[in-house]
Formats: structure tokens, C-alpha cells, sequence
């Protein structure tokens, strides 16, 4: 079989109707994609996720987490005091947070082991997504208006017990 060289015209065809009417389509998503990304970056200094990081080996973090969790095991978390929070195959550490409702919290979050993800939802429809990987830890703050039960959940498949990779925060008056 021989192969013969394409002419250029059969590469290079005009635009069909149907070709151009879908591309100014996806220029237009892609504006308005681009716009409301860059306002809400400039608007919502707050909520963006992580506000701080840091990179820190996972068995110091692991630490931190666990005297973390021994330490306000069952209490009230303070205003003020940093959370460390440690995903790692296949729970969080530690499991449950209480915390007080109106009270602005910074959450250190890392993983001790193999990638994770940090999801929150809330009721007001907040969500928080942080990528948790192995080395680095990410800070975001949250707060929350209204009391309840909140979860939070792995988001990035870390392996046969991801599903149950649930933790729990509390909120009290
Ligand atoms: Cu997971």
C-alpha cells in the first residue's frame, strides 16, 4: 500500500454554520465561567480554600492530630485554637469536632498516608473542598450559623474503605 500526501485544501476546510455557532457558544460559556471565577475570588476573601499552606511530613502531622484528638476529645473546642485534622486510611482523626456555633475556626487538614479529600457541606449550601495530600497541610476557616450536625466526607477514592471515611462536626450553641 502507498500512502499519498494529503493536499492541503482537504486539511484546511472553512468553517461549516454549525461549527461556528458552536464555537461562539463555547466562547461565551467560557467568559462567563472566567468572569464569575475572578468575582467571587475578588469578593469572598473569606471563603477561599485553603487561606494557608504549609508543608509538613505526614508522621508530625499524624502527631499533632492525635494529641489534637486525645486532647478535646468530647469538649467544646475553644475559640482560637487551631484544629488539626488528619485523613488517613480510612478515617479521620479525629473523628468528631465539637464546635461553637457563630465562632470562626482555622482547620489544618493533611493526610498521613495516600491522597484524601476534605468535603463539607452545610446547610446554607457552604462547601468546602480541599484536596488533602500526603506532605502538605491546607488551613481553612470556617464558621457556622446554625447548629446541627455536619459531615464531613473523603471526596478522592483512597481505597476499599473510602466509603466509610466519614467524620463529624458538632455544633453547639
Ligand atoms: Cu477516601
Amino acid at each position: 500500500m502507498t500512502l499519498f500526501p494529503r493536499k492541503l485544501e482537504e486539511w484546511y476546510k472553512t468553517f461549516t454554520k454549525e461549527e461556528r455557532n458552536w464555537l461562539i457558544i463555547a466562547l461565551i460559556i467560557a467568559l462567563i465561567m472566567s468572569t464569575t471565577t475572578l468575582t467571587w475570588h475578588a469578593l469572598d476573601r473569606e471563603h477561599q480554600v485553603p487561606v494557608e499552606t504549609m508543608e509538613v511530613a505526614p508522621d508530625v502531622f499524624m502527631e499533632k492530630a492525635m494529641r489534637f484528638s486525645m486532647e478535646y476529645a468530647g469538649k467544646v473546642i475553644p475559640e482560637g485554637v487551631d484544629i488539626y485534622l488528619a485523613g488517613v486510611q480510612f478515617r479521620w482523626i479525629p473523628k468528631e469536632l465539637k464546635l461553637k456555633k457563630g465562632v470562626t475556626y482555622k482547620i489544618w487538614i493533611s493526610s498521613g498516608d495516600v491522597l484524601h479529600g476534605f468535603s463539607l457541606l452545610g446547610y446554607d449550601g457552604t462547601v468546602y473542598n480541599v484536596m488533602v495530600m500526603p506532605g502538605m497541610a491546607y488551613a481553612v476557616n470556617v464558621k457556622f450559623d446554625k447548629t446541627g450536625v455536619y459531615e464531613i466526607r473523603c471526596n478522592e477514592y483512597c481505597g476499599l474503605g473510602h466509603q466509610y471515611m466519614i467524620g463529624k462536626i458538632v455544633v453547639v450553641e
